[in-house]
């Protein structure tokens, strides 16, 4: 019985040492927004299969055709920008290239570089 219990110590002990998922690095990037300047950082450079999230943070509400924004091929669910309303795009480039970030219809507003 008592070998048992060191045996159960020691497997414990272990599978504390091993890296939880937690601890897989992420790319973050915050931005804002506003309808003269658009978002405030236009470029980013982020490498394949490096897990990426990107916040805006809308200081004013979109209007008219800008008023979305998407990253065809990475995040295609257009989302509103709306004063004060968070978005958080969080995706894992798979491919290398130059992918846009747009609005709904396709318009480019910056662009993200995948290595
Ligand atoms: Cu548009």
């Amino acid at each position: 019985m008592k070998k048992i219990i060191v045996v159960t110590a020691t497997l414990l002990s272990l599978s504390a040492q091993v890296p939880s998922v937690a601890a897989i690095a992420v790319k973050n990037f915050t931005v804002g927004y506003t309808k003269a300047n658009d978002i405030s950082q236009k470029s980013f450079a982020v490498k394949t299969g490096e897990k990426v999230r990107l916040e805006v943070n809308p200081t004013e509400t979109g209007s008219g055709c800008m008023s979305s924004i998407m990253v065809p091929g990475l995040w295609n669910k257009p989302q509103p920008l709306v004063k004060g309303k968070k978005i958080v795009m969080e995706f894992t480039p798979q491919k290398p290239g130059t992918y846009k970030i747009t609005c709904a219809m396709g318009l480019q507003r910056g662009v993200i570089n995948v290595r």
